[in-house]
């Protein structure tokens, strides 16, 4: 199945917790098809001084939906995230992965809703996916 995956990284050295985090999904989850390039891009609902790197992947994978969203959690665990987003109110992170996608499956859970509810919202996510996946993207956003 077809899996994208926002990162984002404010912590650390970015650039290596994102690659990082790509290794790890890589091994864990299935291979990372399409990577974006790496935008540096303020935070977006809080306030920090610290720049985020944003990415988005593309993933074929063999697993479930929630074993793809468990791994994305340990994945995370690993990398040595300690704080999580509580109802919105957001903190810095060593390293953040959000499904966007797994396939075309509509979902609503207590801790997963797919397609990811505030993606749009989002130059962060939408600039990296329009890289990778420009048709796909295309009516999400307003042609410029
Ligand atoms: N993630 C958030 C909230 N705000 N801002 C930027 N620039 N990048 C992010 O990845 C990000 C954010 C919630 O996870
Ligand atoms: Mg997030
Ligand atoms: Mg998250």
């Amino acid at each position: 199945m077809k899996l994208v995956l926002a990162l984002g990284s404010n912590l650390g050295d970015r650039d290596a917790n994102l690659n990082n985090a790509i290794r790890l999904i890589n091994s864990k989850i299935g291979s990372a098809d399409k990577i974006s390039g790496f935008y540096r891009t303020e935070p977006v609902g809080f306030v920090s001084d610290n720049y985020f790197l944003n990415s988005v992947v593309l993933v074929n994978t063999k697993l479930s939906v929630y074993q793809a969203f468990k791994a994305t959690q340990k994945i995370e665990k690993i990398l040595g995230r300690t704080t999580k987003s509580i109802n919105g109110v957001h903190f810095d992170r060593i390293i953040d992965i959000d499904l966007l996608f797994y396939g075309n499956k509509i979902l609503k859970t207590k801790n997963l809703t797919l397609p990811h509810p505030r993606l749009h919202l989002r130059n962060f996510v939408l600039d990296p996916l329009n890289e990778i996946l420009p048709n796909f993207c295309k009516y999400l956003r307003m042609p410029s």
